[in-house]
């Protein structure tokens, strides 16, 4: 390896051109080896997984996995190149309308203006002063800055939090409730178990893999999901499926398609219920348990509350339907025998119901994991080794045993900004200046401004799905989770780290709603859709351009990782936290100060999240580890390992609730598992009762007089992250006729005369857009899968030509107690598309004077 010269840190400062007056460098430079490597390899980390990147002559030219764990291949990592080479936005942008008249940007023009080169200097000088206008003309609960998204791995740049950390010092913000990802199960579930259980460790693998006798993988894909975390992945959830392969454990797949899991597992049976009927499929199981007598009595006595108030509603005495074996197969279109079998299985086996997300994007999706624990409980095998149910074996690794080591903090956002009366920047909630002007961290300075507008802002912050319906409605109620909230007047939003035009519902209302702000500021690596149809774009590195540290595994914390900078920043890229150092500046010098911490630099964080870690470590008596001194670390370019325990090996949740659960209560009213909640009952919803309930979804394959004839499942890419890896040439692989894969049943496909290769034309009544038809019996009839994540490419009429699954879903809360997105719930129609094939600009650049 030949390194460059170590860089001198101060030179790393200086190139801050609008903080560069600021210095504190606590680092001793000569120590640490900061320098590219021109020719070699580099260990970063991304979220899918710790990557070894080839470098020749400074540029990149591959990259593989770090180590492996198992014989799954991860195509994910072999791409490093192409994110930073492909589609990369080279300069800071403005609109042109926008750039002649900010005060009359005419937003209709949002992904079809020019777009003009601006000098970074004056891009910063324009967005602080819009932001500034815009807070004094509609204070600060018309700045939204709520930026959902996956972003990269790395603790110090967090865009996200880089840019709360920024809105909260400079005056105040409006932010988003819950996630995409598990919006209905996060609020349910404290209701039911009294945690969000969806980002909780799991019943350890070592306990599964020797007690489970039936595991279920319950609309879950972990061979496509595990390939990311949201950390960076280490992995080690494929090596414990691969035992679970090996162990011939009886396995079952219950999802409308045949997944990759469900591939991979080639002996498992795969039972596909039509999609959104789970809830029925439970409830038939639980059916049958509890009218044979088969069901743990003493576990729903001990362990539960209300399951008296459930049973004269499963049974059909409330309303006149019982939820039997033959009410559940007209629904799902699964056997009465099956789900009697099922039944049958469950009872009579050691079982783990490991449940995906997807069920719970769906309209009432609140329902499927509150019924899974239901039934979970009639089973009675929660907190027991290798039985219940887990809601996280298929998200960055839950289940695999935790280490014991050191865990590394990260960049945060919490302090708010205090300005005297004369508008100047005098300190922060936790913060002041010396008489040197030094920025010094102490505790209740808040002179109360900070505190009032940060209350003032959050007070309208909104379930983050709900972004489209309160753009186009500011001043509407809305429920929420028994609270009631307003949505605010958005006239300025700042996003970083996603991709709405990609990852929201209905793309045809987000691209009306999103015509309502004056501004909209993006910081993105790539012209992605998002970056398209913003008004202002900063080119921002990838994390192959900046120096970092993250951890891998987001329940086994087993490594951290040094991520190193691979290459130089690409054209005129800045850091995230570059870019809103200067912004703090040119909102207010001493702003700046604050921002950075009297101006540390990206090694000044990694050094202080890692030396806080390595504290971590050395205090915790008889713990071995190769645990370095930080330039050691460093400089060696590779990670820290931490080991598991015994007692994390052997760990079972809901252990100790069994075991005493009035001293081990769960955080609910009462203490035990809620089959039917009081506080929900007090809400009063129509769409959300106090117990398990079958909601009809607005759009399904049961309906009557249905609006389009087979129902589309959008789940997560195997070959991407959401939208992240889109642009590169890993798409090749998977793309039929250069657009998204749409799998089509065989017979389906029979019926409409359409072959696999065939460009098909996909569409409902909220839009319509482009697929490469794919003809398989990986999909039950019926149903079609196309993956969400394809970039949003619309031509003039509004068909997407790349197929964006969200053109055609719908953008309707799951319901008011947790307005999660329901994605999963759309019908679609499918033909064969006629005429010439219209040219992909997914990938290309707008149009730039
Ligand atoms: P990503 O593609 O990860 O998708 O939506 P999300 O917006 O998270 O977008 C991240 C963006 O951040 C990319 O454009 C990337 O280039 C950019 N980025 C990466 N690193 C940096 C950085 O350092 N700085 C800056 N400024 N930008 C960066 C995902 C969302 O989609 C999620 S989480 C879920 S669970 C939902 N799932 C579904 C679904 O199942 N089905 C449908 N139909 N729709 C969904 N949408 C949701």
């Amino acid at each position: 390896m030949q390194r460059r010269d170590a860089l001198k840190l101060g030179g790393l400062v200086a190139s801050m051109p609008l903080i560069s007056n600021v210095t504190a460098l606590n680092l001793m430079a000569d120590e640490l080896n900061t320098g590219l490597i021109k020719n070699g390899k580099v260990l970063t980390g991304a979220h899918w997984g710790m990557l070894e990147v080839d470098v020749k002559d400074g540029k990149i030219i591959g990259s593989k996995p770090y180590q492996k764990t198992s014989e799954i291949y991860n195509p994910l990592q072999y791409y490093t190149q192409d994110m930073v080479y492909k589609t990369r936005v080279k300069y800071p942008m403005v609109r042109k309308s926008y750039l002649e008249n900010p005060d009359d940007p005419k937003p209709e023009l949002r992904g079809k203006d020019e777009w003009v080169r601006v000098k970074y200097e004056d891009a910063i000088k324009l967005v602080a002063n819009e932001l500034k206008k815009t807070r004094k003309q509609k204070g600060n609960t018309a700045v939204f800055a709520g930026s959902y998204g996956w972003k990269s791995s790395g603790n110090v740049h967090n865009s996200r939090i880089l840019l709360h950390r920024f809105m909260n010092l400079s005056g105040g913000f409006v932010g988003s409730l819950g996630d995409y990802s598990t919006a209905a199960s996060q609020i349910i579930m404290p209701h039911v178990v009294g945690s969000i259980e969806v980002y909780e460790q799991q019943t350890s693998w070592p306990v599964v893999l020797e007690s489970s006798q039936v595991v279920v993988i319950w609309g879950a894909n972990p061979i496509s999901t595990l390939r990311i975390a949201w950390t960076a992945t280490d992995e080690q959830g494929f090596k414990y499926f691969e035992q679970l392969k090996k162990s011939n454990k009886k396995v079952i797949i219950i999802d409308p398609i045949r997944s990759e899991t469900a591939q991979y597992f080639d002996k498992a049976e795969w039972i596909a219920p039509r999609p959104n009927t789970d809830v029925a499929l439970m409830m038939g199981i639980a059916h049958y348990l509890y009218t044979n007598n088969k069901y743990d009595k003493d576990f729903i006595q001990d362990y539960t509350v209300g399951f008296d108030k459930f049973i004269p509603y499963l049974t059909g005495k409330e309303d006149g339907i019982a939820k039997d074996t033959k009410w559940a197969s007209d629904i799902t279109k699964i056997s009465e025998e099956k789900i009697k079998q099922l039944a049958e299985t469950f009872f009579n086996n050691r079982t783990m119901l490991m449940s995906g997300w997807g069920m719970q994007r769906a309209q009432y999706g609140e329902q499927p994991h509150w019924m899974l624990v239901t039934l979970a409980c009639m089973l009675g095998q929660i907190g027991l080794e290798g039985g219940g149910f887990g809601l996280s074996y298929h998200y960055s690794n839950g289940g695999v045993p935790t280490a014991k080591g050191g865990v590394i903090s990260g960049v945060n956002s919490a302090s708010v900004g205090i300005f005297n009366k004369k508008g100047e920047f005098v300190g922060t909630s936790n913060g002041a200046f010396d008489k040197n002007g030094r920025f010094v961290a102490k505790t209740n300075t808040d002179n109360g401004t900070g505190q009032s507008w940060l209350q003032e802002a959050t007070k309208y912050a909104f379930p983050v799905a709900r972004i489209a319906d309160a753009l186009l409605n500011p001043g509407k109620t809305i429920d929420h989770n028994g609270n009631k909230i307003t949505y605010p007047d958005i006239d300025f939003i700042y996003w970083v780290g996603g991709n709405p035009f990609v990852h929201h519902q209905n793309t045809n209302k987000l691209r009306k709603a999103w015509q309502k702000p004056r501004t909209i500021v993006v910081n993105e690596p790539y012209w992605t859709p998002t970056a398209k149809m913003a008004d202002i774009v900063f080119p921002a590195t990838t994390s192959n351009e900046r120096n970092d540290i993250t951890m891998t595994g987001d329940y086994s914390n087993m490594n951290i990782v040094p991520m190193k900078q691979v290459v130089e920043k690409f054209e005129e890229s800045k850091d995230d936290y570059q870019i809103f150092s200067d912004l703090s500046k040119a909102y207010d010098e001493k702003l700046a100060i604050a921002y950075t911490d009297n101006g540390k630099t990206e090694f000044d964080w990694i050094k202080q999240y890692y030396d806080g870690a390595y504290k971590q470590v050395k205090s915790i008596p008889d713990l071995y580890t190769e645990m370095k001194p930080f330039e050691e670390f460093w400089n060696s370019n590779k990670p820290v390992t931490f080991s598991s325990t015994p007692e994390s090996e052997s760990w079972v949740r809901f252990g100790e609730f069994r075991e005493d659960p009035i001293l081990n209560a769960l955080g609910t009213p009462s203490g035990l598992i809620e089959i039917y909640s009081e506080t929900i009952e007090n809400m009063n919803y129509d769409d959300c009762k106090p117990h398990p309930t079958w909601f009809e979804p607005i759009e399904w394959l049961g309906m009557k007089d249905k609006p389009a004839q087979f129902h589309m499942l959008s789940p997560h890419p195997a070959d991407r992250l959401h939208s992240q890896l889109s642009h590169t040439s890993l798409r090749d692989k998977y793309s039929i006729t250069d657009r998204e894969p749409i799998w089509i049943n065989e017979k389906d496909a029979l019926n409409l005369g359409i072959k696999t290769g065939d460009l098909v034309r996909v569409f409902n009544e909220r839009g319509q857009i482009l697929a490469g038809a794919l003809v398989t019996n990986n999909v039950s009839q019926g149903v079609v899968k196309l993956a969400e994540g394809a970039w949003y490419d619309p031509d003039k009429n509004g068909l997407c030509k790349n197929g964006c699954a969200n053109v055609l879903a719908l953008d309707i809360p799951t319901s008011k107690l947790a307005n999660g997105n329901i994605s999963h719930t759309a019908l679609v129609n499918i033909e064969k598309f006629k005429g010439e094939a219209p040219k992909l600009t997914a990938f290309s650049n707008p149009s730039i004077i």
